[in-house]
């Protein structure tokens, strides 16, 4: 847990891509608008370009807002461009006053006490813009009550190691996690960046775990059961489970904690650039803690320097690094990597190829591999003309 206490308030969510964008939108948009061109161009067909409205309905039953991360700076997402991912086929409107959340199961005391950083299903990017490949990545203050005060209140059962919570929204949206986890820094959140959370981000409460990967941040926290063993939840069973070589090519279910993961956020694809001064600027996180350096390659990766950390740190939450650069005019690859508090490194491509029994020819077929929790480094391709691409799989 954050040294500092305050890393309750404070977490990081990430998700990734999801399979099946089209590719290649956007990469001929320039400018500073380059991501509202992209958008524009090409958006992937899941992705829906107005803003989310209370009770609003949408005909698909999945909805995707991707974080413009291009478009801010210091490491706060505005609360508006907060990505979303709603499974069902709208916002629940929920009167807070009559909302209750119910914890029961393995319990003393059944209650219904009055009345959340991030990357999911990372499916490696395609040549979109940062925003359709590292877009499912947000970081709010987040304020709230820490699960364990309402646990223990509750009295916990001996034998009881999970629990089950479900969203008040209309899928029931649901999702297990270890005890352990609950009582060490998950909390209940009612606030985001100082405000009530926003309806498309789980108004009245949602469920908060820090480091963890998207869909365990329950929204519209309605009922926590406490059991004896894990439930595989429609998301964790259907949506979250990829068979892995390194594991015999078996599923690995669970995906909990994120690894070290950074990215530049400008210059990136779809932008261009000019010659002189360039403010190289971008996002580090991991799920382990803090993140405690990050380096810049501009050669792809054959030379690196530190890169600046502007504070503040926090644990679990994104962390804001410059790296200021003269631009020559020739090709450039821009790259980001960065090292954690428990000595994680960002891995390479192949790298991860290696860890994970990927061959890495596999990434050059149009249909790639299917890789969850995906946090190699993202290399930016910079041509002559300043035009900027993908330069993972091109
Ligand atoms: N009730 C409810 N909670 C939910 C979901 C949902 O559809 N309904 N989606 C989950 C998934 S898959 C993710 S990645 C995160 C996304 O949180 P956000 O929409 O606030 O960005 O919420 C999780 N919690
Ligand atoms: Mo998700």
């Amino acid at each position: 847990m954050d040294s500092n206490g305050s890393s309750r308030r404070r977490f990081l969510r990430q998700t990734a891509a999801l399979a099946g964008v089209a590719a290649g939108a956007g990469l001929a948009a320039r400018g500073q608008s380059a991501s509202a061109q992209a958008q524009q161009a090409e958006a992937p067909k899941h992705v829906f370009r107005e803003p989310p409205r209370r009770g609003a309905r949408y005909s698909l039953d999945h909805l995707t807002h991707y974080t413009p991360l291009q478009d801010y700076s210091g490491i706060i997402t505005p609360a508006p461009v907060h990505f979303v991912q709603q499974h069902s086929s709208e916002f629940p409107e929920i009167d807070a006053a009559q909302h209750r959340l119910t914890i029961h199961g393995m319990v003393d005391r059944p209650s219904s006490p009055a009345s959340h950083n991030a990357q999911n299903s990372q499916n490696p990017n395609l040549g979109l813009p940062i925003q359709y490949i590292h877009g499912m990545a947000s970081c709010s203050e987040w304020s709230g009550v820490p699960l364990s005060v309402l646990l223990n209140e509750a009295g916990v059962q001996k034998g009881a190691s999970w629990l089950v919570s479900e969203g008040g929204d209309q899928g029931k949206f649901s999702h297990t996690v270890p005890l352990g986890k609950a009582m060490d820094d998950c909390f209940v959140a009612y606030g985001q960046n100082g405000e009530s959370l926003r309806i498309e981000q789980g108004y009245p409460i949602r469920l908060l775990v820090p480091g963890w990967e998207g869909p365990f941040n329950v929204k519209y926290l309605k009922h926590i059961k406490v059991v004896d063993q894990p439930y595989n939840t429609w998301n964790e069973s259907m949506n979250h489970s990829v068979s892995r070589r390194d594991l015999g090519d078996k599923a690995r279910w669970y995906h909990f904690q994120w690894a070290a993961k950074s990215v530049i956020t400008r210059p990136s694809a779809g932008m261009e650039m000019r010659k002189g001064y360039v403010q190289i600027t971008g996002l580090a996180w991991s799920g382990a803690g803090r993140i405690t350096r990050v380096e810049v390659s501009t050669d792809g990766g054959k030379n690196w320097k530190d890169a600046k950390i502007q504070g503040p740190v926090h644990s679990k939450a994104h962390t804001r690094f410059t790296y200021d650069w003269a631009w020559d005019g020739q090709e450039a690859m821009l790259q980001s990597r960065c090292t954690d508090e428990t000595g994680d490194v960002q891995p390479s491509l192949a790298e991860l190829s290696q860890h994970w029994d990927i061959p890495f020819a596999d990434w050059k077929k149009a249909e790639k591999p299917r890789a969850i929790h995906f946090n190699a480094i993202q290399p930016w391709k910079v041509a002559r003309d300043g035009t900027i691409s993908d330069g993972m799989f091109a």
